[in-house]
């Protein structure tokens, strides 16, 4: 006989310019796999149960456009989104810049300086490329109010964990002080990729990665 064990559901959004490695990040995190060729998204969701400092959490994660964005569609999801990484690749600078106007029309949709957010220089391993220094990425993400910056890279899983763990501990924090016991949100979602068994790209993994390197 099984235990029923009370989950939340936390709904994550991958926000940023094209190209940057929203989708390889997602794919990492969710999949364990590395995607090589460049595919851009329309609009993908995924599902996977991690531990957050002991507690199950469900989290759905959408994958979003980074080129040609709609903004009625980024309005959407920016409502129904209660954590969001802000993805940028330290080879382009504009990829950056792009971020801000991202951040400033969320803050200003949730109406709320503080909403969760981690700020993310993807491609870490393209160093020889960087285009963006960490002292500029931190200079960017002290000026949001010191939100987190960690540097992935998603060809080499580093630190991709890290920042799903991140936004979603920021959302349990937000929870617990506003002694509510549930997260969640129900909102529909367009184009749900769900996990149906061994599926390409609709695996719900259940994995579980504790390293922690935060720069
Ligand atoms: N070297 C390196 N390449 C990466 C990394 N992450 C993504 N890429 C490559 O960058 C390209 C774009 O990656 P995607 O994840 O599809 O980018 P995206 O942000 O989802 O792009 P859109 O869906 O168009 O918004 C692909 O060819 C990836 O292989 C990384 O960490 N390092
Ligand atoms: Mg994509």
């Amino acid at each position: 006989m099984s235990r029923a064990v009370p989950q939340r559901e936390y709904h994550i959004v991958v926000l940023g310019s094209g190209g940057v490695g929203k989708s390889c990040l997602t794919a990492q995190f969710v999949q364990g796999v590395w995607i090589e060729r460049y595919d851009p998204t329309i609009e993908d969701s995924y599902r996977k149960q991690i531990d957050v400092d002991g507690r199950q959490v469900i989290l759905e994660i959408l994958d979003t456009a980074g080129t040609e964005q709609f903004t009625a569609m980024r309005e959407l999801y920016m409502k129904s989104g209660q954590g969001f990484l802000l993805v940028f690749s330290i080879t382009s600078s504009s990829s950056l810049k792009e971020l801000s106007e991202l951040r400033e029309q969320l803050v200003n949709l949730k109406d709320d300086p503080n909403v969760p957010i981690v700020l993310v220089g993807n491609k870490s391993d393209l160093e020889e490329d960087r285009a963006v220094s960490r002292a500029q990425a931190f200079a960017v993400s002290s000026g949001w109010g010191n939100v987190p910056y960690y540097e992935t890279s998603a060809r080499r899983r580093q630190n991709v964990t890290e920042v799903f763990v991140d936004v979603c501990r920021q959302i349990i924090h937000r929870d617990l002080q506003r002694g509510r016991s549930g997260g969640g949100g129900g909102e529909d979602r367009r184009r749900r990729r769900e996990d149906e068994g061994d599926g390409d790209r609709r695996r719900r993994s259940r994995r579980r990665h504790n390293r922690c390197v935060i720069l």
